[in-house]
């Protein structure tokens, strides 16, 4: 990774085993996003997942990966079964590698569900919309798995929700920027991990955190703030996105303004789900 030109990165905060209070007064309250230690271990998904059980349920479903290989070329899509690609990511030789990103897993594998317990302070108004309403609505939950480097590119997230993201296996690079470094990351344009300066100049002066993310740790993504994500190691991790009334404020007035319309689908799940948008 190239992170040469950026001068102002800082380590993101580290909390080992927090109080929830500390979790929701320090971080949540204050919109800061925070690498948190202690959480993940007690799931059954933290030792399940990556276990030959879960390889024999699982392993014969077909799964459909993506890759880009050049920032404006095309996006191109294979389907695996998710034994030969959880094969594929150890093994892979491929420059730019397919990556599994938007896994509805819980639509398909509701039992997947019960395998995480999320901290109360992650409390997610989006899982009052069924399971099966979720595919092709890019909300809510996934699994990611993916070959070393892979990523995604610097974003926010739908609906200018929250998110939180835990490690079962492999490793991240996340770089975090708030939002009122939009104009330095130039609305999400730039490549945080190799910047190109001399399209990109003011990029030198965003000030931005960064972590490394390993199996165990879960990060907190506060709405608004800029994310980029590398994996550094090959492995599976599992993201849930929330809106509660820590966030609403922001996701409502975001969603009335320039979301409204887009889908009539999504508009109706809202509608019904979450009426709070429409209070704000
Ligand atoms: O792991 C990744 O590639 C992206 C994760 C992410 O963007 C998120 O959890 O919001
Ligand atoms: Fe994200």
């Amino acid at each position: 990774m190239n992170m040469k030109n950026n001068t102002s990165l800082e380590s993101l905060d580290i909390l080992e085993n927090p109080t929830q209070e500390e979790v929701m007064k320090e971080y949540i309250l204050k919109n800061k996003p925070v690498l948190i230690r202690g959480v993940v271990c007690d799931w059954p998904a933290y030792k399940k997942w990556s276990g030959a059980e879960f390889l024999q349920k699982y392993g014969g479903v077909s799964v459909l990966t993506n890759r880009q290989v050049k920032p404006d070329g095309p996006i191109e899509s294979k389907e695996f079964t998710l034994s030969c690609y959880l094969q594929y990511i150890y093994e892979t030789t491929d420059d730019t590698p397919y990556y599994l990103t938007d896994w509805s897993f819980s639509a398909v594998f509701p039992e997947l569900v019960q395998d995480y317990n999320v901290p109360e302070y992650f409390k997610n108004w989006l899982r009052r919309i069924p399971d099966e309403k979720l595919i092709g609505n890019q909300i809510q939950r996934w699994i990611y798995i993916g070959a070393k480097n892979t990523g995604t590119i610097m974003h926010r997230d739908f609906l200018h929700s929250s998110s939180w993201n835990a490690v079962i296996t492999g490793a991240k690079r996340w770089v975090f920027y708030s939002d009122n470094e939009t104009e330095n990351v130039y609305n999400g344009d730039v490549d945080a991990f190799n910047p190109d300066l001399t399209t990109y100049p003011n990029f030198s002066k965003a000030k931005g955190y960064t972590c490394i993310q390993k199996p165990g740790d879960m990060i907190f993504t506060p709405s608004l703030w800029w994310h980029q994500v590398k994996n550094v190691e090959a492995g599976i991790s599992i993201n849930e996105n929330f809106i509660n009334e820590t966030n609403i404020n922001i996701v409502a007035n975001n969603y009335i303004n320039n979301c409204i319309g887009e889908s009539v689908e999504l508009d109706e799940l809202i509608k019904i789900h979450i009426p709070e948008i429409y209070d704000v």
